[in-house]
């Protein structure tokens, strides 16, 4: 498994793709490298050589690579990198990948590259003296750039002589699924799937079909009413139509026999990539994806994927053609609640595993109280961004649900939830099928495999929440009725340099300009004294985006005329005092 490395091929590649001149230089962001696409071979070819190293560094264990810029518009590309387990790429790792990437000449590149192959022979030292062997996954969105950009990121990684899985067209989840199944070592709980689509399908359609089936009435089954899917234009699009079949053909053979197919409406939709649809439009929006207008479909049961189909969130009209959203927020109270309620059933006093919630400062602030105070589990506010927050599951608990506000989410199943289903499944042998602490274990034994537990996936969400749905003979109505959101508004204010602005650790506060802070708070509190201190407490935060160049602002209070006051409020403090571009936002 020792492999040669051609370093005259590699300096080559690396001539060819210079790093572009009007480019200082590329920083990480919360996803990964994600820039105009003409801007990104340089780093590809870079990342190709990078991800080689980082199979070697992990003795050989496999990784990935997804080319993607996810939800952003679609002249945009990017780069996500999956670790051995799964998940980001590990946060120590993040500076190296930088260095290559900004590394000015192939020489000073291969210098770089010469100090990680030290590392990884000093960590797993090989009889030969040679790297460990290396693998690297790659999958691509759907973008018209991503072709030829897997192609570097595949050259470069065979010219470090790893070997390439190319996976072609797949959801982000998906490779994240595929790496988390071939590194089986390290899930020592879940049988580890085929690392291809058809093994994704599979996985997902047997345990939704096995979560259906502790609903037990068959006649109910056939009443899942159909769930009409808008894939951004992307690939979540493509790949629903391929659960479907893989779905009807389980059917077919008789494993998830007498269970309906979920009657899905996709709209792949012919438009740009997240134009007017998708979760970012919707949610950011607050308005139905625009390709729906005409398209005379029910409302009453909708959802929406972003770009590389790694976030979802649904929404409904109702009699009188309001538009309800359900984000993410809701889907963390619809599964915690789930969750714990089927563990009470088993453990009455909640002792046995730790269950919490990890959300960051957008989530509305009537989730935040909901959660603690009606489904009364933990709370923990981490960073934005997936690798945040998930690492603050993995951390914090046995049971650990993080969901951004904006459908990026999971579920993380910890050892001692484990170690509980199997002391349940001794304790419980024997009792009837119909005894609901049974019916319980059984839809706990589903989960870990229905959600996808490397990073946040649309599909397999979006089946979890359909499940849930049913078992509880919910609609999207009787959901969203569970708590009514603080009116919110979501915007973003363009400045010459974002970096000047800095927050504090879970990015509630700014912390430079110094003087931004201050104004903000005198923002929320002559808003508060405008609404007479009835409610909670008004609140808007500023944060620089670590995926588009732009400053994000949120502002929530008890009216939407509040919260759309305070945005404005935000949006010509953050022009004026961090270098806005352009004319100033409208009041
Ligand atoms: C990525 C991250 C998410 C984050 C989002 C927005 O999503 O994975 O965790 O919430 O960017 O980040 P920012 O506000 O820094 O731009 P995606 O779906 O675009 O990959």
């Amino acid at each position: 498994n020792s492999v040669p490395i051609s370093n005259a091929e590699l300096a080559t590649l690396i001539d060819a793709y210079p790093k572009p001149a009007s480019l200082t230089e590329y920083s990480y962001g919360t996803a990964g490298f994600r820039y105009e696409a003409s801007l990104l071979p340089c780093v590809f070819v870079r990342m190709g050589i990078f991800s080689a190293l980082r199979s070697a560094s992990l003795g050989g264990e496999e990784v990935g690579v997804m080319i993607t810029a996810s939800h952003n518009p679609e002249p945009d590309n990017g780069m996500k990198l999956a670790d051995s387990h799964g998940g980001m790429l590990d946060a120590d790792w993040e500076a190296h990948a930088v260095s290559l990437a900004n590394a000015p000449t192939s020489k000073q590149t291969l210098v770089l590259m010469d100090t990680l192959i030290q590392h990884a022979k000093g960590h797993h030292p090989t009889k030969d003296g040679k790297l460990p062997k290396m693998v690297v996954h790659v999958g691509r969105d759907t973008r018209s750039h991503s072709p030829q950009l897997a192609a570097l990121v595949i050259r470069a990684a065979r010219a470090m002589g790893a070997t390439v899985i190319d996976h072609g067209l797949v959801s982000t989840p998906m490779l994240h699924h595929f790496v988390m199944h071939a590194n089986g070592h390290l899930l020592p709980n879940i049988i580890p799937q085929r690392c291809n689509e058809s093994g994704y399908y599979e996985i997902m359609a047997l345990s939704y079909a096995a979560l259906l089936r502790t609903g037990g009435n068959r006649e109910r089954l056939s009443t899942t009413s159909k769930l009409v899917i808008d894939g951004a234009c992307g690939i979540g699009a493509l790949k629903i139509e391929k659960f479907g079949q893989i779905f009807a053909m389980l059917q077919a053979e008789g494993s998830t026999k007498g269970l309906p197919l979920l009657h899905t409406v996709n709209y792949p939709g012919d438009g740009p990539l997240n134009d007017s649809c998708g979760a970012e439009y919707v949610q950011k929006q607050q308005l139905p994806p625009k390709l729906f207008k005409a398209s005379g479909v029910s409302k009453k049961y909708m959802t929406s994927f972003d770009g590389d189909a790694d976030r979802v969130v649904f929404h409904y009209e109702d009699e009188s053609g309001k538009f309800h959203l359900l984000d993410g927020d809701k889907i963390a109270v619809l599964v915690t609640a789930f969750i714990q309620e089927e563990i009470r059933c088993i453990d009455p006093e909640e002792q046995a595993v730790k269950c919490g919630v990890v959300q960051t400062a957008y989530a509305n602030g009537s989730s935040t109280l909901y959660l603690k105070n009606v489904v009364k589990t933990n709370v923990v506010i981490a960073k934005t961004g997936v690798k945040f927050v998930h690492a603050a599951a993995h951390h914090n608990f046995d049971v650990g649900v993080y969901f951004e506000a904006n459908g990026h989410g999971t579920v993380l199943f910890g050892p001692k939830f484990y170690d509980f289903v199997a002391a349940a499944g001794a304790r419980l042998r024997g009792t009837h099928r119909h005894d609901r602490a049974n019916i319980a274990l059984r839809r706990l034994r589903a989960l870990p495999a229905l959600v996808n537990q490397s990073v946040g996936d649309a599909m397999s969400d979006m089946l979890l929440v359909d499940a849930i749905l049913f078992l509880k003979g919910w609609d999207l109505s009787t959901w969203a009725k569970l708590y009514n959101d603080m009116p919110s508004k979501q915007a973003k204010v363009k400045v010459a340099d974002r970096t000047v602005i800095s927050t504090n650790d879970n990015e509630t506060a700014a912390t430079a300009p110094v003087s931004l802070q201050t104004a903000l708070q005198s923002a929320m509190d002559a808003m508060a004294l405008q609404e007479g201190g009835n409610g909670p407490k008004p609140r808007c935060f500023v944060r620089p985006s670590g995926t588009e160049d732009a400053v994000r602002v949120y502002a929530e209070a008890n009216s939407q005329r509040g919260a759309d006051t305070l945005a404005s409020e935000a949006m010509m403090l953050v022009h004026k005092l961090c270098g806005g571009v352009g004319s100033p936002p409208k009041s």
